[in-house]
């Protein structure tokens, strides 16, 4: 933790008048921004430096902040609100509390985050924690949502009154109205992965996309379209893309870039898009306080336009 603390003296001084990073006495990642009460509350992964034992050049997370703020610029901490020896899937000490998200639905916060299970299970899977706030305290479900075997969740709240939830690779599957199920209903696919032939429930979205190498999945419905968009590889590095469609499930049509690659300067590019009294808003990671480390990174804010035919103007990144 002290060798955190030096790099981020080392590199405020450079700051002056602009507001990106946004957090800038922690390392802050996969920022997925939602408007609640009238404020922007920011719930990121928290990347820190790998403890001894760890895996030193890989992401490791711990825990969970949520930040808020009614300007953009001034962010409150409410401090953590999930750390991974506190849930009781998650294999004790895995760091590996990866990019969250986090939906209201009647008074009740749902945050929803991917993590390593318990022994035996293998992989990544995504559990839900409840809040009466979206400070918290947040109580997580005692087990993960079955049928989601992946990372990054993000949740769709459509207009045709159903939750869906995306995960990695693009996965798609209608939730429950209870919000910590995936819907009884769903179709299933059998997705194979290598040799191995796996049946998946939902469908999934990046099919007829460039790649189906993606991850980061971020969904949102505006002027009657529903916008999936995602990082995913080219050039050796990932690229912010996205996909159009009349229906929360697709099936999507690409579009087109949001960032270039080598953009925000390090391999991932995780992001959210959300409106806030009346303006978009792109928010996205980059490595300004680390940047011999890409997995140590910090949360960054670019206004985001859309054309008039509903596609989306490309971001370039400022302050780097
Ligand atoms: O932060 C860990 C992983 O890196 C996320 O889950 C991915 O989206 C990528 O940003």
């Amino acid at each position: 933790m002290k060798k955190t603390l030096t790099i981020l003296t080392l590199a405020v001084p450079l700051i002056t008048a602009a507001q990106n990073p946004v957090i800038r006495d922690q390392f802050t990642a996969d920022p997925t921004a939602r408007v609640f009460n009238g404020k922007v509350y920011l719930y990121p992964s928290h990347d820190i430096l790998p403890p001894t034992g760890q895996r030193q050049d890989w992401f490791c997370m711990e825990d969970y902040h949520v930040f808020s703020s009614e300007n953009l610029t001034d962010w409150t901490d409410h401090g953590v609100i999930v750390t991974q020896n506190k849930v009781p899937w998650v294999r004790k000490d895995s760091y590996s509390m990866w990019a969250p998200d986090c939906v209201e639905k009647n008074g009740k916060y749902y945050f929803y985050f991917p993590s390593a299970p318990a022994a035996g299970r293998g992989g990544f899977a995504v559990g839900v924690a409840v809040a009466d706030s979206p400070e918290g305290p947040f109580i997580p479900e005692p087990e993960p949502i079955k049928g989601i075997n992946g990372i990054d969740p993000c949740v769709l709240q459509a207009s045709d009154g159903n939750a869906y939830i995306f995960w990695g690779n693009g996965r798609c599957a209608k939730l429950k109205p209870n919000m910590k199920e995936l819907a009884d209903d769903n179709p299933k696919e059998t997705v194979k992965w290598g040799n191995r032939e796996m049946e998946m429930v939902g469908v999934s979205c990046l099919k007829d996309l460039p790649s189906r190498q993606a991850e980061g999945p971020f969904a949102f419905e505006y002027n009657g379209n529903y916008y999936l968009t995602y990082p995913y590889v080219r050039e050796n590095t990932e690229v912010l893309g996205y996909a159009m469609s009349k229906n929360p499930m697709g099936p999507y049509e690409y579009k087109g870039l949001i960032m270039a690659e080598h953009a925000n300067g390090c391999w991932t590019n995780h992001h959210s898009i959300v409106n806030y009294k009346g303006q978009w808003y792109l928010f996205y990671h980059q490595n300004f306080f680390s940047p011999s480390d890409d997995k140590r990174r910090s949360v960054q804010i670019e206004k985001l336009y859309f054309n008039a035919d509903g596609t989306i103007q490309e971001v370039k990144p400022t302050m780097r």
